[in-house]
């Protein structure tokens, strides 16, 4: 009779939670508080099985620390801008509020059911003017810091979403969200200025040591990409046989091998190249320049590829030697790395080499490093080595050294110095479609750039819909002329509202901010809310966010730090990427047919028994796949811990002490690696023990202690707060029959007995001759050379002795050891 019925259960707490505000944190100052942040939804459709994975984790983590007695943030919202929304509103010819917000009420009621322990009083869109008037705020305040700025330049195009995108979204060449690929396209686009954070950005890592996956903060430095090496300048002489006016500047993380450079080579699309061609060889450069653009960088760095270029007319000076080296335009080059040009070393730069060849250009080795000349192999050397042809240089044999010699006399003759370069490119935040937040900025055809008064934010997006918002290569902005058009806030002369929207990624950058400060009217938000909940103690996401999203969260958190906005310069101190769920080994997709629907399995299994599968798994941060786990197994458990607390007949507030000494001494063994499996989010291992504390208590109630035994009580009650961090459901009803008052959410975490967990002794007893000569207290489990050994060695055996050899020991474990001496 006594079932656990699961949608029914489901019904009733959720409605129970809710009223009575169960995970709505005081914020009263009568505990320490801790933050835990889940990554928001996109509102693409409902959960998938994704979010179970990703939610529980983060849901497992706030219970534990509600249970530990922290006053618990666990805020929900949603990533509400963005493309999808925007393109099934032009197919459906409605308006894209209308998609995004049906889904996140269909994910709302979703993530209820799921029984996530959230706050849902701090809940957030990023769609929503009363937060997006605080990202135009924030722009706003960066703008102002030289942070946020315009610059013309190549970007990366895609041609089907007929927006630009961050190189950042270009994966392998194609558009990150449709797939198409990416082209190239100059525009006039708004930039965030991260580069001048790249320093700190790598060297506040420290404090996330530890506390996030090492693998993260390498793809995060990889990303940053820190060079050292030094700037180079060389004159140029122009076709015409004059000297250009400025040198021309190079960065090389090998100045050593300066005497080695052999030609020189500028990326097609940086102005220089355009600048230098000589008109003999315009054409054929303008030709070249076209190809370049129909290619990714991704390509263009690829070292496969045949490294072609072409010759611009003129000719760069080596400064060290003097010696007139030819100039290319060549793709290999970047025109957004370092200066955009380079020297080419072609014996110590593979890149070079290749190209050299290819080119027909001369090869000269100046670093001996013992190895084949690479003029022969074809193979570039880049070790240490004895400096040959290298003017001052020649006799030292290690980089270092020689780096600093040619860097001392470059600066001494004015022409180089040192130099960092770093990878990480400042941040395009201009898209040309319609949802997101409009960029505040007015373009006046006398002031230029004019910020939209604070008092007048939001600018709100004026109502499109439809064909309106089809793609035209220009933001659907610009076609709301009503909208468009207004008044200069500077000199009230007719002007015009930027029409670009805002990069998601900038909604993304500050939300957990929000969560502090709900509804609040000054700012972003009150510091003073954010001073008592920040840093978020624990992070939970996928790990595809590993360098974009926290990135750029970082970014935001040192820039709100430098305006005095908060007092620290990490937002979130642990990170957990949680694995994803995939299905007889690939991952889930429509082309496959293997997906799992997670509101069908919730139906047929109920929720705890859906979060237990998800949690027993493996370790969080692998994948899970769904065709090796059992969730009908995993409902089974349930119904058997339900019966097992069901059973228990003694009344609440029972001694346990009074217990049965065996289970107790089980329990408590159990719970302390539950504990430890917890701190270590080993949440797997955790719902292992709790499987064997009910076999232990089934085992005591129907063989050995019986229902009524205090120590029965006190296992039922351990494995329901448990049970309560994966399966909240039949924990509250667990919890209720166990005769206590809801909610088990804040139930205290049971504290382990130390006495318990220390192994029990008995007492040995040493006779020589049937006499007791001496006592030791051991291990149950000793064995019987332990004892013989510890009986010879004994004092009062010994003295018993007087000398005589034994004749037979023997050996009755754990109790007694009775020796026989000779004659
Ligand atoms: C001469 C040289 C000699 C170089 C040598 C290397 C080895 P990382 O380590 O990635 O920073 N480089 C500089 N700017 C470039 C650009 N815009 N596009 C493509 N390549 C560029 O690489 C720095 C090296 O990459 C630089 O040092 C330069 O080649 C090249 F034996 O200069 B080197
Ligand atoms: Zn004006």
């Amino acid at each position: 009779p006594d079932r656990y019925d699961a949608a029914a259960a489901q019904l009733r707490w959720q409605e129970y939670w809710e009223t009575n505000g169960t995970f709505v944190p005081r914020d009263d100052d009568s505990s320490e508080r801790a933050y835990v942040l889940d990554m928001f939804p996109y509102p693409s459709g409902d959960l998938h099985m994704g979010h179970a994975e990703a939610f529980v984790m983060g849901d497992i983590v706030s219970r534990y620390l509600r249970l530990k007695g922290l006053d618990v943030l666990h805020p929900i919202g949603w990533d509400s801008f963005g493309l999808p929304a925007e393109n099934a509103a032009i197919q459906r010819g409605t308006h894209p509020a209308e998609w995004t917000y049906a889904n996140i009420d269909t994910q709302a009621t979703s993530f209820r059911r799921y029984g996530l322990s959230l706050d849902w009083s701090r809940r957030l869109h990023t769609s929503d003017p009363e937060y997006y008037r605080w990202t135009q705020w924030l722009f706003l305040r960066f703008r102002e810091r030289g942070l946020a700025y315009r610059k013309a330049s190549f970007v990366n195009w895609c041609p089907k979403d007929q927006t630009v995108l961050a190189n950042e979204q270009v994966v392998q060449g194609t558009c990150e969200r449709c797939g198409t690929t990416v082209t190239k396209r100059q525009l006039t686009q708004w930039y965030f200025r991260v580069t001048e954070y790249a320093q700190r950005l790598l060297d506040d890592m420290g404090e996330l040591e530890g506390g996030w996956p090492d693998r993260v903060l390498a793809m995060q430095r990889n990303w940053i990409g820190r060079s050292e090496g030094a700037y180079v300048d060389f004159a140029v002489t122009l076709g015409d046989g004059s000297h250009r006016a400025e040198p021309v500047r190079v960065f090389t993380t090998r100045p050593d091998t300066l005497y080695g450079a052999t030609f020189f080579v500028i990326a097609p699309e940086a102005p220089l190249a355009a600048e230098l061609v000589t008109d003999k060889h315009r054409a054929a450069f303008e030709a070249y320049l076209e190809q370049t653009k129909r290619i990714t960088e991704i390509e263009r760095q690829a070292t496969d590829r045949p490294k072609t270029g072409v010759f611009l007319g003129v000719h760069a000076t080596n400064p060290v030697d003097g010696a007139q080296i030819p100039v290319y335009a060549a793709d290999y080059v970047l025109a957004e790395y370092g200066t955009g040009a380079v020297m080419g070393v072609p014996a110590h730069d593979q890149r070079d080499l290749d190209f050299a060849r290819a080119h027909g250009l001369r090869v000269q080795m100046v670093v001996d490093t013992g190895q084949p000349d690479p003029a022969e192999t074809g193979v570039a050397t880049s070790g240490d080595g004895a400096y040959v042809s290298s003017g001052p240089l020649d006799g030292l044999t290690d980089k270092t050294a020689g780096i600093a010699r040619i860097v001392e006399q470059l600066q001494d003759d004015g022409v180089g110095e040192t130099a960092v370069t770093f990878r990480l490119r400042d941040w395009l935040l201009s898209r040309q479609r319609y949802w997101g937040a409009p960029i505040p900025i007015i373009h006046c055809p006398g002031c230029g750039e004019v910020a939209v008064p604070d008092d007048q934010l939001p600018v709100e997006l004026p109502h499109l819909s439809g064909a309106a918002l089809a793609p035209k290569g220009t933001s659907p902005l610009a076609s709301a002329t009503d909208w468009v058009n207004v008044a200069c806030p500077q000199c009230g002369e007719p002007a015009k509202r930027d029409t670009d929207t805002m990069d998601t990624f900038v909604d993304s950058s500050w939300y957990f901010f929000r969560y502090c400060s709900p509804g609040y009217e000054g700012g972003p938000f009150d510091p003073d809310d954010v001073r008592r909940w920040m840093p978020v103690a624990q992070y939970v996401g996928g790990v595809e966010h590993a360098i974009l999203h926290l990135l750029y969260m970082r970014f935001f958190t040192k820039v709100l730090f430098d305006m005095g906005l908060v007092d620290f310069v990490e937002p979130m101190r642990r990170l957990l990427n949680q694995g994803q769920v995939i299905n007889q080994g690939r991952a889930m997709s429509k082309s496959l047919g293997n997906g799992v629907d997670l509101g069908a399995q919730i139906d047929a299994f109920g929720v705890d028994a859906v979060r237990l599968t998800v949690v027993f798994a493996g370790p969080p941060e692998e994948d899970i796949d769904w065709a090796d786990v059992s969730p009908a197994g995993s409902l089974k458990f349930l119904q058997r811990a339900y019966r097992f607390a069901t059973d228990v007949t003694s009344a609440p507030g029972t001694d346990p002490a009074t217990g049965d000494r065996a289970l107790r001494r089980e329990t408590h063994r159990l719970l302390a690696d539950v504990t430890a499996a917890l701190e270590s989010q080993r949440f797997n291992v955790a719902v292992a023990r709790v499987m064997e504390m009910v076999n232990a208590g089934r085992r005591a109630v129907d063989t050995g202690a019986g229902p009524a035994d205090p120590a029965v009580r006190e296992a039922a009650e351990v494995i329901t707060v448990a049970l309560s961090l994966v399966a909240p459901y039949v924990a509250e009803e667990m919890w209720e029959r166990l005769g206590h008052a809801p909610s088990v959410a804040h139930a205290p975490w049971p504290q382990v007995d130390p006495s318990l967990l220390v192994a029990e002794t008995v007492t040995c007893v040493f006779q020589v001759q049937g006499k007791v000569r001496g006592r030791i207290e051991v291990a149950p489990d000793v064995t019987e050379d332990e004892l013989r050994a510890a009986a010879l060695a004994d004092e009062g055996v010994l003295r018993a002795l007087a000398g005589r050899e034994v004749a037979k020991v023997i050996v009755r474990a754990p109790k007694l050891v009775s020796i026989v001496p000779g004659k």
